[in-house]
């Protein structure tokens, strides 16, 4: 017969309180935030906390992955045109070739592997905490997230009043998906305009995306379908190979702007 520890309800409540303040206290100043849990953000982070950079992820659900769950129109099968397959060998998610060029996943084996190579890795996450607005600095800067709880929004503004609190950070990414929605708090201020995603034209669309993908903004750094979003670029419909490659090139482009600034993080952990 199991016997389980004799331990009650308030060790239990005491352990959740003191490990969330502990989590939140660290996460207070971090390199790098990457606002959305999709594929493009949880490829990005995996990237960067795998070299030892101080990565949080800002999620409004309760879990993460996005839309990689769900290929596209309700099926849970995922397609990722070449050379993208190899991220998913990478993280080992059994795939097949459907037909030269496109290979097909199962969405929850994918996007569950990715989930877990990313927490492998080391990246933190805050969950059901939804970007409210951004901290700007000098030359408006982009230096952390203003955030609240997701379900604060929800609540009737006559009886409540949750002010929210803001993380500090060296780098923000924006990789909220077709919203682009660090991008628009810019925007709300005058700052940027989106142009708004193209038409579908999977061809194109891809390359371009991982192309674009890097700083726009001091500070601000988009990935994913944000990407199309933020430059007008067209489209790509249920297939994620950019999402994965878009998350790796902005991980890169986010190391070079920590070197680029004052020494204090990325050259203690190189
Ligand atoms: C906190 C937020 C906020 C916020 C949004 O939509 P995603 O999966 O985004 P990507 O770019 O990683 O992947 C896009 C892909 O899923 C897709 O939709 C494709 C390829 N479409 C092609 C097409 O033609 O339409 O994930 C974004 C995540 C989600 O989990 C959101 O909940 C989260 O960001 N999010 N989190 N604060 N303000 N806004």
């Amino acid at each position: 017969m199991v016997k389980f520890s004799p331990v009650g309800e308030k060790e239990v409540t005491r352990a959740l309180i003191e490990g969330f303040a502990k989590h939140y206290a660290r996460l207070a100043e971090c390199d790098v935030i990457i606002v959305g849990g999709g594929p493009s953000g949880l490829a990005c982070g995996r990237e960067l906390a795998r070299k030892g950079v101080r990565t949080l992820v800002v999620e409004r659900n309760n879990f993460l992955g996005g839309g990689f769950w769900i290929g596209g129109y309700l099926i849970n099968k995922v397609t990722v045109r070449a050379p993208a397959q190899e991220y998913l060998q990478e993280i080992g998610v059994p795939h097949e070739e459907v037909t030269e060029g496109l290979y097909v996943a199962d969405g929850p084996h994918a996007c569950s592997k990715l989930i877990a190579a990313a927490c492998d890795a080391g990246v933190k996450f805050a969950t059901i905490t939804k970007l409210e607005d951004l901290v700007l600095r000098e030359n408006n800067r982009v230096a952390g997230a203003v955030i609240n709880w997701t379900p604060v929004e929800a609540m009737p503004h006559n009886i409540t009043c949750v002010d929210p609190v803001a993380l500090e950070s060296k780098v923000l990414v924006d990789a909220t998906g077709h919203d682009a929605a660090a991008v628009g708090k810019l925007e709300e201020r005058g700052l940027f305009k989106r142009k708004g995603f193209g038409a579908m034209w999977v061809e194109k669309s891809e390359d371009l995306v991982v192309e674009h993908t890097g700083e726009v903004h001091p500070g601000l750094v988009v990935t994913g379908m944000a990407v199309s979003t933020v430059f007008g670029l067209p489209r790509m419909g249920p297939t994620f190979g950019a999402m994965l490659l878009s998350g790796v090139k902005a991980a890169e482009e986010v190391l070079r702007i920590l070197k680029s600034q004052p020494a204090q993080v990325v050259a203690a952990r190189a």
